[in-house]
């Protein structure tokens, strides 16, 4: 049975500086600096791997590092990790939307990235201790694939990829496994996008890296509504089981963040909010989303994990099973 549901809650507050950085940040000249990835270093420095695009259209990564994860930028003053397309093809077009996680077990942070092929956007990964040298391991997921995250850590020995082929049925999110990071199978279809007038119909991706929580794994994910007028990219909530990811707990119906201040709404692409990085503060509670807006800056709204883990245990219902999502039925 559909309800109305239709909750005017604010989970997430603008931060007042925003945009938080622009091109008039950037110590080389740039079309536009969006859609960061977010990590906090063992010191508690803020670094965002800022998706920097070009003038001539290519995108390629770029590090800020702040104390306090708002102002007081410090911008590696060339870029920091440029595609490499003679001994990686895949990074032709350049490189997008880095995804950063922590890996205890390995010491190491990987950054999972869309990489513009000849054949369309696919999935690399690359490994880092130090956001100075690059491990890149190529190609994980082939084209059309993007809006990929790693887990932190193996299950059953086994690391977890969460990403968004796009199948005939749509463009889902699934979740896949590898005993190396470098050869991936049991590819499952984790949260599927909507259709008809939903704002999240036949279109969705993740945001930044899921969140754990006691609860679950806390998925900020986008939907893609298309419009007439141009798509709008706004986010939702998902939960995943933390003992088994690949089965989705819960999903908000309505969505709850997306484009309302003029740097969200107008832009190179106008109406998009893209996150791809967060950080947790120190209270543990508070989370930091950074999104690009309007693919030309860079933006950072925070919201409460305990209050946004509240709203999809009050409004998020249980998801269809995974054999009735592969039949679309
Ligand atoms: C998506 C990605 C994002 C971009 C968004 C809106 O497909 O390419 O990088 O922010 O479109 O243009």
């Amino acid at each position: 049975m559909t309800t109305l549901n239709n909750h005017h809650v604010v989970l997430f507050e603008r931060d007042p500086n925003n945009p938080i950085l622009t091109v008039a940040h950037w110590p080389y000249p740039v079309n536009s600096v969006f859609n960061p990835a977010a990590t906090r270093l063992h010191d508690g420095t803020t670094l965002l791997l800022c998706r920097v695009e070009d003038r001539r259209g290519l995108s390629h990564f770029c590090v800020a590092r702040s104390a306090n994860g708002v102002d007081g930028w410090q911008i590696d003053p060339r870029p920091t990790l440029l595609p490499d397309p003679e001994r990686y093809p895949e990074e032709l077009w350049g490189i997008e939307d880095p995804r950063i996680t922590y890996v205890p077990e390995l010491g190491k942070y990987a950054i999972v990235y869309t990489s513009y092929s000849r054949s369309g956007p696919g999935v690399s990964l690359a490994l880092t201790e130090d956001f100075r040298t690059f491990e890149r391991y190529g190609v994980v997921m082939p084209p059309e694939d993007k809006d990929a995250a790693l887990l932190p850590r193996k299950y059953n020995g086994r690391w977890v990829l969460l990403h968004r082929p796009i199948t005939v049925l749509g463009a889902h999110i699934w979740v896949s496994y590898s005993p190396d990071l470098r050869h991936w199978g049991s590819h499952k279809m984790v949260l599927q996008a909507r259709r008809g007038a939903w704002w999240d119909a036949n279109k969705i991706g993740l945001g930044p890296p899921p969140i754990e929580t006691p609860e679950g794994w806390l998925v900020i994910y986008h939907g893609v509504r298309q419009t007439p007028g141009g798509c709008l990219y706004r986010l939702g909530l998902a939960l995943l089981d933390l003992d088994k990811p690949e089965r989705c707990l819960l999903r908000g119906d309505s969505w709850i963040f997306g484009p309302e201040a003029l740097y969200e709404r107008e832009g190179d692409v106008d109406n998009v909010v893209f996150p791809c990085g967060y950080t947790v503060g120190d209270d543990g509670d508070t989370l930091n989303l950074y999104y690009g807006a309007a693919d030309t800056c860079i933006a950072l709204a925070r919201g409460s994990i305990r209050t946004i883990l509240d709203w999809l245990k009050r409004y998020g219902q249980p998801t269809v099973s995974s054999a009735e999502e592969y039949t679309g039925n």
